[in-house]
């Protein structure tokens, strides 16, 4: 099992969350390791995106700073051509999957991960299941959003705040362990 995360919000969330689950089916869930992360979002490929390495492709999977937005922020310099019909967030599940079945792993919100952020962290980390650094200022976010830079939603991109950050381009989703 990867870090524990310790935000207040987000425990009490999680706890909620895993209350619920746990009365109903037995499962334990947990924030993902950065890496597992990275995983589940690439879902075998090597391009920038589950996509491809074209950013206009990213309207096929995920909701980004694009012509849409574009339209109702005109000073927006960093959207793509392509339009995927949501100025800001989109419901869950709007977009196809991935190659793993998985919704909305590029852009929509930042999704944190149980890892403390570091930044030379894998340089020298395990090549198999790493559990990221044991200390940082903060933890690891992940997927970029619908209001980013559209590059910055690529499956490699990795960006991390405060535990106490509140915003409305970042969320999470959890991992069943059984
Ligand atoms: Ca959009």
């Amino acid at each position: 099992m990867g870090a524990v995360w310790t935000s207040p919000i987000f425990r009490y969330l999680l706890d909620a969350l895993v209350a619920k689950s746990c009365s109903k089916e037995n499962k334990t869930y947990r924030l993902p390791a950065e890496a597992e992360w990275e995983h589940a979002c690439r879902a075998g490929t090597t391009t920038r995106y589950s996509s491809g390495d074209d950013p206009e492709t990213l309207t096929k999977v995920g909701n980004v700073a694009d012509a849409t937005a574009k339209a109702k922020f005109p000073d927006w310099t960093w959207t793509i051509k392509a339009s995927d019909g949501y100025v800001f967030t989109s419901p869950v599940g709007s977009f196809q999957p991935n190659a793993f079945g998985l919704y909305d792993m590029h852009g929509n919100a930042w999704q944190w991960c149980a890892d403390w952020y570091g930044e030379e962290y894998y340089a020298a980390s395990p090549a198999g299941d790493p559990n990221g650094s044991d200390s940082g200022d903060g933890r690891v976010l992940r997927g970029g959003s619908w209001y980013g830079w559209p590059y910055g939603t690529r499956s490699a991109r990795r960006y991390w705040s405060n535990l106490g950050s509140r915003d409305n381009s970042a969320g999470f989703r959890v991992s069943r362990t059984q």
